[in-house]
């Protein structure tokens, strides 16, 4: 079934100069990409964006980390892109991250995993509509 995503480089992944590399991947593994900006995100975006870790220990250092520099936001489209995506991803500590995910390939830190991408349908969806208005 096809679908839309959220991907979000993030600001450490757009510092390393890995935004051209994850589009690649995306492209190459035959999704869409149907939006795309660069941005810095707004303090206020950011916390909407990650709203469900608000108690958690790790929500302010995120949110100042999500703010910290430009990302590059994508949404995708394919058949079953939420799950590709997550899969092409890898583990959320990429040291848990598989070799040849974009985590398990280019980041060690939790707190700087270079990449964002929906979780699931729910999320997707709120995702775009937060930060793909205009889609
Ligand atoms: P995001 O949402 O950034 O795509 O990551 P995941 O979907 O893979 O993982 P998540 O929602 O559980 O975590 C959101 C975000 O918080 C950072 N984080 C997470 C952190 O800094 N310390 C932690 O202990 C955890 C669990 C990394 C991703």
């Amino acid at each position: 079934m096809s679908e839309r995503s959220f991907v979000m480089i993030k600001p450490d992944g757009v510092a390393a100069g890995l935004t051209g590399e994850i589009i690649s991947r995306i492209e190459r593994r035959g999704l869409v990409v149907v939006g795309l900006k660069k941005l810095t995100v707004t303090r206020d975006a950011a916390e909407s964006h990650y709203a469900e870790h608000r108690a958690r220990p790790f929500f302010g250092e995120l949110v100042d980390f999500i703010v910290s520099g430009p990302v590059v936001m994508l949404a995708v489209e394919g058949q079953g892109a939420i799950g590709a995506l997550r899969t092409m991803m890898g583990a959320t500590n990429p040291l848990d991250a598989a070799p040849g995910t974009v985590r398990g390939d280019y980041a060690l830190d939790v707190g700087q995993n270079i990449i964002h991408g929906s979780d699931g349908e729910e999320s997707a969806a709120r995702e775009l509509a937060l930060h793909f208005a205009e889609l």
